[in-house]
């Protein structure tokens, strides 16, 4: 077969590069190699990060290897091919991940020491992908990981931003925003195509052609300028497999047209500043999560980077199928994460008319069977509208094509629903006042599936935001896929002993469980062993220490990991209540001082009322949203108070992570005893940390929102703390705050008096925080689930124990650690794997290749 010939034919090569992950002598002959040729340096000047380049160098070419042969597999079998389009990879680090799906870690690390070279300290060295803002983007990651590992045929489209998600720096209190040039000593895990270049146009103007052979008239779009765009492929590995899909990022570079006119008046200087600016495309990622900014720059983005990989899908099936459009649907499948590339739905509609000459309503059916569309919030200020002005002035081809989309389908609505003018009202995706396009509206009109990411956010955009068109379209092409998250680094390589002793007591020496979660379950055989619960804790307590260290290193704050370690880390936003945790922590702190002062003992303290703490924050808040920002600006002030406070000692420390991302995620969701995932109920549509805590053994407190709720189900209620108001009172309550006034109640009001005494520094500082909830409406019903919350600490305390002896000994733990493993036996269902498995069988309609 065509197969064989091609294998024999690059047999050698491969071969050789490959043996890197199962030969120590062969790994260390390609290191040195690569010191020497790809860095130009000499081993005896070697540092750290010339070993990480050169460590990595050699790893990439055993990946690409396989990569490419998995390329040849998947075009000579033809099947169709999952393409998930997401503006955000929030990737981490790549070299550790590697080493675990390809399982060459112990090799490594042997091959490494032999040439001098610690493996933790190398891996080290490398700076995050940050190509994302938080959950969706590290959805998108995880995706990728199992497409791979599951054997599927799945690329990522993104772009490849010059600067990912800002660095975080907390100056006297205050978020200060670094810039992240991640690429600065050039990225090994990355493979320039810079023979892949895609023309992109923008602007320009839409002209009418009389075809002489059909005697119609067709529409043509002039563009006005045009930029290049350049593949950067990311090979993806599997874990335990061959199959290395591809993860393809674009590049904006300018084109060698040269504008002329400018160039004969003397403006050469200009000209090439002009054809320069094309880069900025590219060069950063807008840096808000679940908030749209509406720029002009950003609309760009997003259609170099769908019209780009849209050329390239076309391009593939045209090399394999030629113009054999109907077979389009039976070949790709492109999911669209959130709205941010629904221009794909216009661009692929424009390309199947206006260039292939195909009937709007044949091009519509294929594009329509293509799509499916993925919803991340309900939230209004994140769902976007693009003013009508704007894309008809940058793509006056598409605003036309979106009309008609909108034109045709009201009509299909007018049909089904005769005289109902409010529902056409309703309905359409182009909003009257101020006019504006609805991108969530138009990927619900151009796909086949909607989902959202959790089963109570699921049902909730059935019933609020989109109810409308489940009267329109049916029930039936709204799902759920709930989401997940990738075991292989958020256990094994975030974990690995825990990891270890899980394959232990699985009796699975080939950690097979990894592909396989719902193997947890026979953890549950072992929570009255005695030994082994001992093990567990103590992981659990050397990742406390692990957490301790690095808080040491970045802080300079001692925690002691004995404590009650209380994480609450993710992206600052008020709906994620952020300052609901902070506020609790005042109250505590003023409640212990105002019983020292009453002759209470620390002794008594521990005993009676607060168990020792420390809390610990950490998330990024968007360089644009105030309110945010203050929050971290309280947590720190706080925590400078709390700290200093002698009387205290470690009682109490709060703690606030700077510059909170995947690789301190990796050491943070180890090292929790208890972690924080209480946004008011409704606003958060999934939450994938809590996930990720609870897979390490971590127990969370919550509330009765996103997927809490599922988690919930499967580890068990009394396994989980859960609190507060639920999604479906929460209308009410904001009702009755803005009629009837908001209610703070006595021990939220201490906690404010405090702040207004200037406790933690000037009161102005932190005004918008109380005002919001005073006057404001308490739109986050801080004031209704704050006592609520009280209360379960007081409920997880107990459990906790409250002899406040060595933690080394879990005997006083006994019970907690039961439910770390009662828990961690029933997470199976939130690997990402059996969310791929989901979205292949019920709206992508693949299979997995055979191997
Ligand atoms: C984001 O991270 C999420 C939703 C967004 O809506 C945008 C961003 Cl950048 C437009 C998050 C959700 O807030 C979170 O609940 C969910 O788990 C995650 O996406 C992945 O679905």
């Amino acid at each position: 077969s065509q197969l064989t010939i091609l294998d024999s034919k690059r047999k050698q090569p491969s071969d050789t590069v490959k043996s890197v992950v199962d030969s120590k002598e062969k790994f260390e002959e390609e290191f040195v190699k690569h010191v020497e040729t790809s860095l130009g340096r000499s081993m005896y000047n070697c540092d750290d990060l010339a070993a990480y380049q050169a460590a990595s160098n050699t790893i990439r070419d055993a990946l690409i290897i396989d990569w490419a042969n998995t390329q040849q597999k998947q075009t000579i079998q033809d099947g169709k091919r999952v393409y998930y389009l997401s503006l955000e990879f929030l990737m981490g680090r790549a070299m550790d991940n590697a080493l675990i799906n390809l399982k060459c870690e112990n090799n490594t690390r042997q091959s490494l020491n032999e040439l001098g070279f610690n493996l933790e300290d190398v891996l080290n060295q490398e700076p995050d992908a940050a190509l994302g803002n938080g959950g969706l983007g590290r959805l998108a990651a995880c995706f990728v990981d199992s497409l791979s590992s599951k054997n599927y045929s799945g690329w990522g489209y993104g772009l490849n931003y010059q600067y990912g998600i800002f660095e975080q720096k907390i100056i006297d209190g205050y978020q200060i925003e670094a810039p992240d040039y991640w690429l600065k000593y050039s990225n090994p895990w990355v493979l320039d195509r810079n023979e892949i270049q895609i023309p992109v146009d923008f602007y320009g103007y839409v002209y009418e052609e009389h075809d002489p052979n059909t005697g119609k008239v067709k529409k043509n779009w002039n563009g006005g300028e045009r930029v290049l765009a350049v593949a950067s492929d990311f090979p993806i590995p599997g874990y335990n497999t061959d199959n290395t899909n591809n993860l393809r990022l674009w590049n904006a570079k300018p084109t060698n047209e040269f504008d002329f006119t400018k160039f004969n008046a003397g403006d050469y200087q200009q000209s090439v500043a002009a054809q320069q600016r094309a880069e900025s495309i590219t060069s950063v990622l807008y840096p808000n999560d679940n908030f749209e900014s509406g720029k002009e720059l950003r609309l760009k983005q997003q259609y170099f980077w769908v019209a780009a990989s849209l050329h390239d899908i076309v391009r593939r099936f045209k090399k394999q199928h030629k113009q054999n459009w109907k077979k389009f649907p039976d070949q790709v499948a492109i999911q669209l994460n959130d709205t941010h590339p629904t221009l794909a739905v216009v661009e692929l509609q424009r390309i199947l008319v206006d260039l292939e000459g195909l009937e709007w309503n044949e091009a519509w059916s294929i594009v329509t069977s293509v799509f499916a569309y993925t919803n991340h919030t309900v939230m209004a200020e994140a769902l976007e509208k693009w003013p009508v002005d704007l894309v008809g002035r940058l793509l006056p081809r598409h605003l036309e094509i979106i009309y008609d989309i909108n034109f045709f389908f009201l009509k299909e609505v007018e049909r089904k629903f005769p005289g109902d003018r409010d529902l056409i009202r309703r309905v359409s995706i182009i909003d009257e006042s101020p006019k504006s396009v609805k991108m969530a509206f138009l990927a619900i009109v151009g796909s086949h599936k909607v989902n959202g990411v959790a089963e109570l956010h699921s049902e909730l955009i059935k019933t609020t935001i989109f109810k409308d068109f489940v009267k329109v379209f049916g029930a039936e092409k709204f799902t759920n896929v709930t989401n997940g998250i990738t075991p292989r680094r958020w256990l094994r390589q975030a974990n690995p002993k825990l990891a270890a002793l899980i394959a232990e007591k699985l009796n699975d020496p080939e950690y097979d469980y990894l592909t396989n979660l719902g193997k947890l379950k026979q953890l549950e055989q072992f929570v009255d062993d005695e030994d082994f619960l001992k093990q567990w804790h103590a992981i659990k307590f050397d990742n406390k220490r692990k957490l301790a260290a690095l808080v040491k290193e970045l802080t300079d704050i001692d925690i002691d990991p004995s404590v009650l370690f209380d994480v609450q880390v993710k992206r600052i936003h008020e709906y994620k209540r952020q300052q609901l945790n902070i506020f609790a922590v005042i109250y505590r702190y003023l409640h212990i001082k105002e019983l020292l002062s009453k002759g209470v003992t620390i002794e008594e303290i521990k005993k009676n009322y607060y168990i020792p703490k420390a809390s610990i924050f950490g998330g990024k808040a968007a360089p644009g949203y105030y309110m945010a920002k203050t929050i971290i600006h309280l947590i720190n002030k706080v925590g400078e108070v709390i700290n200093a406070d002698k009387e205290i000692g470690n009682l109490l420390k709060v703690v606030f992570i700077p510059d909170y991302n995947v690789s301190k995620a990796e050491i943070i969701c180890p090292g929790s005893d208890l972690s924080n995932h209480i946004s008011t109920a409704g606003t958060e549509a999934s939450g994938t940390s809590n996930m990720k805590f609870a897979l390490n053994g971590g127990l969370i407190i919550g509330t009765v929102d996103g997927a809490n709720v599922e988690i919930t189900r499967e580890i068990g209620e009394e396994n989980i703390f859960l609190f507060g108001n639920l999604a479906e009172s929460v209308e009410e309550l904001r009702h009755k705050h803005v009629f009837e006034g908001v209610n703070v109640p006595e021990t939220l009001q201490v906690v404010f008096n405090a702040i207004e005494k200037e406790v933690f520094g000037p009161a102005d500082e932190f005004k918008s925080l109380i005002d919001s909830i005073r006057y404001h409406g308490d739109y986050y019903l801080v004031t209704d689930d704050f006592e609520l919350f009280l209360d379960a600490h007081k409920k997880l305390e107990k459990v906790y124990g409250h002899d406040g002896g060595d933690a080394t000994d879990r005997g006083h733990l006994q019970e907690w650690v039961k439910k770390s493993v009662w828990s961690v036996a029933n997470m199976g269902f939130f690997s990402s794997d059996r969310c791929i498995d989901e979205y292949a069988e019920n709206i992508w309609n693949v299979e997995p290749s055979n191997q």
